[in-house]
């Protein structure tokens, strides 16, 4: 089965998912081995690869070592630029840039990628990726040169995911980048879950297992969460247990 089907199965199912977001440029390798036997013991999601500016070449280290470790678990990338491409990957969301004005990102970039990734084996996403204002000016905001969605425009987060569906984009990403100081409120994830029927993915700033689960419970599909587990990977466990607290079915 495909990424996307079993996503929008799981949409179609109310099951919520979990995705572990790694940085390669903030891996360090002892660090990496806990994060990944913690998200097996765990049953995280998915992975999510990625940051906005890679500066190493951990990339394919980085997707090696997840699959020895943890086959079962799919490799998503989450690409900040079009160098960040690895066959070894399984998935890839391909982004562009609604919340913003920026043509490069809307469709500039992915023309350049596009003969690239027709001939490549990745399952190839494309999603819906607005910017939210988290209260700091983060990387993405910088280096994308665009203005995020203000956090209590629920309406403007809510006509610009319709849009991204209109157009026929598969999956929508609200991103409040990572470590937003204000996560996006559970009022704009009810407000954008309730106007879509893809599926939606929530991150950044995310630090506790209540949000998570805060999250989920108001439309989210799928969480990501980064740099809470770069800080304490045993946050995983607890983030998990919250968001897969809501795929327990009572007979
Ligand atoms: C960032 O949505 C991701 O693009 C995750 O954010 O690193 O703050 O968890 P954090």
């Amino acid at each position: 089965m495909s990424i996307y089907q079993r996503l929008q199965d799981d949409k179609k199912n109310g099951k919520k998912s979990f995705a572990v977001l790694i940085d390669p440029d903030k891996v360090r390798l002892k660090q990496l081995d806990r994060v990944l036997e913690l998200s097996k013991k765990a049953k995280v999601d998915y992975f999510f690869i990625g940051g906005s500016l890679i500066v190493n070449d951990m990339l394919d280290m980085v997707l090696k070592s997840i699959k020895t470790h943890c086959p079962d678990i799919p490799m998503v990338l989450f690409p900040g630029n079009s160098f960040q491409l690895s066959y070894k990957a399984d998935a890839l969301l391909f982004l562009s840039l609604i919340s913003g004005r920026n043509a490069e990102l809307l469709i500039g970039k992915h023309v350049v990628t596009a003969p690239f990734l027709k001939m490549s084996p990745l399952e190839i996403m494309s999603t819906g990726y607005m910017l939210i204002d988290g209260g700091v000016s983060t990387t993405v905001t910088y280096m994308s040169n665009t203005n995020p969605i203000p956090a209590k425009k629920n309406d403007i987060a809510m006509t610009t995911a319709m849009a991204g569906e209109m157009l026929g984009l598969k999956l929508i990403y609200m991103d409040a980048g990572s470590g937003a100081e204000i996560p996006i409120s559970t009022e704009m994830i009810d407000a954008v879950s309730s106007a879509i029927d893809i599926p939606l993915i929530i991150g950044g700033g995310i630090e506790t297992p209540e949000k998570a689960l805060a999250n989920v419970r108001a439309g989210a599909d799928l969480i990501v969460v980064g740099n809470a587990i770069e800080k304490d990977p045993d946050l995983i466990v607890d983030i998990a247990n919250s968001i897969h607290s809501m795929n327990v079915t009572t007979v």
